[in-house]
């Protein structure tokens, strides 16, 4: 078993492993170049070869733990009806439809993602055992977001447009999608699943336990059933960051940068945890970003820890801080 997942199972405190969110991205030139060549993104994202290709800049680049797939949590609403694209001001679908949404059966879902899933065997097969390979999905509330442009262009809830009812029906759907895309993921060769729940700050607080908490538990219960190893990122909830490990259970959990890592450590019991790092930290000076590399290392030395950040990482972060970043990580193991 590679020392990654065993860290994901709260085996191994010994070895820190380490990857970035986004690390596959618009920091890299040499992705930027591949973008150039191809502004469409969301062909670009069914793309295998290519998508192979960028999925390895990274690991070629710097001494990584792991590879995340590119790919986007947003190709699920793409193939189940809702056409994606990309804008200057981020993405865009095409307005939502609730019998369209019905229209969809699971075999066509995933005969329409088969280029990810190759992509993730060529991935798996390029790479050393000692690497994992990350595949991922978006958390149900955090594609409702989207599919229903729940949220303004200062990232606030838009109040008039949140149906319960209709919200808590496409959930399920949603469910069952997301499952599968976990499942085909993994059988093409991924190694742990992290489920990204961006936007789980904008729930409304009488609806966190069904939006949030059950919402995840189905998910993180269908990789338990399946022996999927999978980190929850349920960014921005705060003190409830307890709540949603005590009762989602998953195997891994990443803390966002509100997260003070004291406060983690003591009550983010039975888990591992990852990243919480400030991706903005990132673009201040060396010194600075050494010093806060060596707060989280030394606050979690003595339970399994696997180092990441808070976010993503930022467009504008120079590559050179992160081959500091990595050096420092790998003198304290
Ligand atoms: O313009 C470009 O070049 C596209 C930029 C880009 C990239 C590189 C987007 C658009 N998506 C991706 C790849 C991507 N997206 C990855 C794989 C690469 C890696 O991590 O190394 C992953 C894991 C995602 C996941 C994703 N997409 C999330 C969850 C993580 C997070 O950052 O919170 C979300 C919310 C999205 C939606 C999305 N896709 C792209 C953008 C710019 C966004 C966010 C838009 C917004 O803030 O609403």
């Amino acid at each position: 078993m590679n020392k990654f997942i065993k860290c994901l199972n709260n085996q191994e405190k010994d070895y820190i492993p380490i990857w970035f969110m986004r690390q596959a991205g618009r920091h890299l030139p040499e992705f930027r170049k591949i973008r150039k060549e191809n502004p469409n993104f969301v062909n670009l994202c069914f793309n295998t070869k290519l998508c192979t290709e960028i999925t390895l800049q990274p690991i070629s680049r710097y001494d990584l733990d792991a590879a995340i797939i590119f790919s986007d949590i947003l190709l699920i609403p793409h193939v189940l009806g809702q056409n994606l694209e990309f804008k200057k001001n981020g993405p865009n679908l095409s307005s939502f439809s609730m019998s369209k949404l019905n229209l969809n059966d699971p075999k066509n879902f995933l005969s329409k993602l088969e280029p990810i899933y190759k992509s993730i065997t060529e991935v798996r097969e390029k790479l050393n055992d000692n690497k994992a390979v990350i595949g991922f999905v978006g958390a149900p509330w955090t594609l409702i977001v989207y599919m229903l442009n729940l949220k303004d262009n200062n990232n606030l809830l838009v109040k008039k447009k949140y149906n319960r009812s209709q919200i808590l029906e496409i959930k399920e759907i949603l469910i069952r999608y997301i499952c599968s895309h976990i499942k085909e993921q993994f059988q093409s060769g991924a190694d742990v699943i992290q489920v990204f729940d961006s936007w789980s700050s904008l729930i409304p607080e009488s609806d966190f336990e069904d939006l949030s908490i059950k919402a995840n538990l189905s998910i993180v219960e269908f990789c338990k059933e399946n022996k999927i190893p999978v980190i929850c990122f349920p960014r921005g909830i705060k003190e409830k960051y307890k709540n949603f490990v005590d009762t989602v259970k998953p195997n891994c959990i990443n803390i966002d940068y509100e997260v003070d890592p004291e406060w983690a450590y003591e009550n983010l019991k039975d888990v591992s945890i990852q990243g919480g790092l400030n991706p903005n930290k990132l673009l201040l000076d060396t010194k600075v970003v050494i010093k806060e590399v060596e707060k989280y290392i030394k606050i979690f030395s003595n339970r399994p820890y696997i180092f990441n950040l808070g976010h993503g990482l930022l467009p504008k972060t120079n590559p050179e801080i992160l081959n500091k970043v990595i050096e420092k990580v790998r003198v304290n193991i």
